[in-house]
């Protein structure tokens, strides 16, 4: 204001530089934040209690704390391992801890959820405060994904899906978790990227939020996302590629073949982050598979912290997600940490890698001389 009085004083005269004009004004789109959008999609829904909300939001909250201190994960003494291995075997980094320790604060505190599994638990945790044990919804978490790119400054990610519980009240039970992917309330993935993102469906369709680093918020960025019915990357470990089976095989020669038709040969992207090489393939198009190999049967995924959250987000945007032979989602988890193979991405795109695998199970009932290769 001083400078302004300072310049009329200059000037000797009222400038009209130094009023704004309301007509003349832009009229700024208005923004969303996800707390806003979460209550108005609240809103549509009259018997909504509330809870699946506060949930969403607690989730946001814990990944504003863990993306802090992903990003400073250079410059503060939380990288290396720990020396300590997770239940699959895998390395665990520091971060991978402190993300999960932080999701499970969140949760706890919550009072909506009433237990909690994580891919960095042995087993689940039962959230028994007052205010939880009756709580209708449990959580399953992949705190940090893509643990292995956490040093090399590349993606990574959290997933997370939400159940509502079998059990009717009390600490919760197994079965609790272990359930059809179909029967996911919500699932979401948060990227660490350049810049932070959460993604979330409750069955309605997709939408993607972009932190705001400034204001502290998610604001809605991505509304409403759509997978393209077909697209040109492939996303698959190729080094692996000697230890897949023969339709897999056959399949990515097709990706690799040249054909002007159908925009081949595609474009191998692989991240080796599934947060990432699924949000790239969610928006631009594509394939992401991580099939069983020789020495691995079951693939490497896990079914409840990756492959059921993924396959929710994925359905939910028009795309589709297989093991190769049925929908992911109409399996049904056994184990916590239960792996499963895995084909997601552009419908056309996984359709035709099933198609692959079909033929080839028909050609081993009757030998044939003709290629399996549907055209
Ligand atoms: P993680 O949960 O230990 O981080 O492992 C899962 C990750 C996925 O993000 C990624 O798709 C896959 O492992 C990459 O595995 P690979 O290095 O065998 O290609
Ligand atoms: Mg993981």
């Amino acid at each position: 204001m001083l400078h302004l009085r300072k310049a009329m004083r200059f000037h000797g005269k009222k400038s009209h530089l130094l009023f704004l004009n309301p007509a003349r004004m832009k009229a700024t789109k208005k923004v969303i934040t996800l707390d806003e959008f979460i209550f108005q999609k609240e809103k549509d829904f009259p018997f909504a209690t509330g809870e699946l909300s506060g949930l969403l939001r607690d989730i946001a909250f814990a990944a504003k704390i863990v993306n802090r201190e992903v990003n400073k994960a250079g410059l503060v003494d939380i990288l290396g391992t720990t020396g300590l291995n997770n239940v699959t075997g895998d390395d665990v980094k520091k971060l991978d801890i402190f993300a999960n320790e932080q999701f499970i604060s969140a949760l706890q505190v919550s009072g909506e959820c009433c237990g909690v599994a994580s891919e960095e638990m042995e087993d689940f945790l039962p959230i028994s405060t007052e205010a939880s044990k009756n709580a209708k919804y449990v959580v399953t978490l992949d705190p940090l994904d893509g643990s292995s790119n956490i040093d090399v400054n590349v993606a990574i990610g959290t997933i997370f899906s939400i159940y509502r519980r079998q059990s009717f009240f009390g600490p919760c039970t197994p079965e609790d978790f272990l359930q059809k992917g179909s029967r996911q309330v919500a699932a979401g993935y948060i990227i660490y990227g350049s810049s932070t993102m959460m993604v979330y469906t409750t069955g309605n369709g997709v939408n993607g939020f972009t932190l705001d680093p400034s204001i502290g918020e998610f604001c809605l960025s991505h509304p409403d996302i759509k997978m393209p019915e077909t697209g040109k990357i492939y996303s698959v470990n190729q080094g692996n590629f000697l230890k897949f089976e023969q339709p897999v095989k056959e399949y990515i020669t097709y990706c690799q073949s040249e054909d002007k038709a159908t925009n081949r040969p595609y474009s191998l992207r692989y991240i080796g982050s599934l947060v990432g090489d699924i949000h790239r393939n969610l928006l631009y198009g594509g394939i992401f598979m991580y099939p069983a190999t020789k020495s691995a049967m079951k693939g490497k995924l896990r079914l409840m912290y990756e492959c059921f959250p993924m396959a929710f987000i994925v359905e939910q945007a028009g795309g589709r997600a297989s093991d190769g032979h049925r929908r992911v989602l109409d399996m049904e988890a056994t184990e916590l940490h239960q792996r499963s193979p895995i084909f997601m991405g552009s419908k056309q795109m996984v359709e035709r890698v099933e198609d692959y695998v079909r033929q080839s199970k028909v050609t081993e009932v009757i030998p044939s001389s003709s290629s399996t290769v549907p055209v």
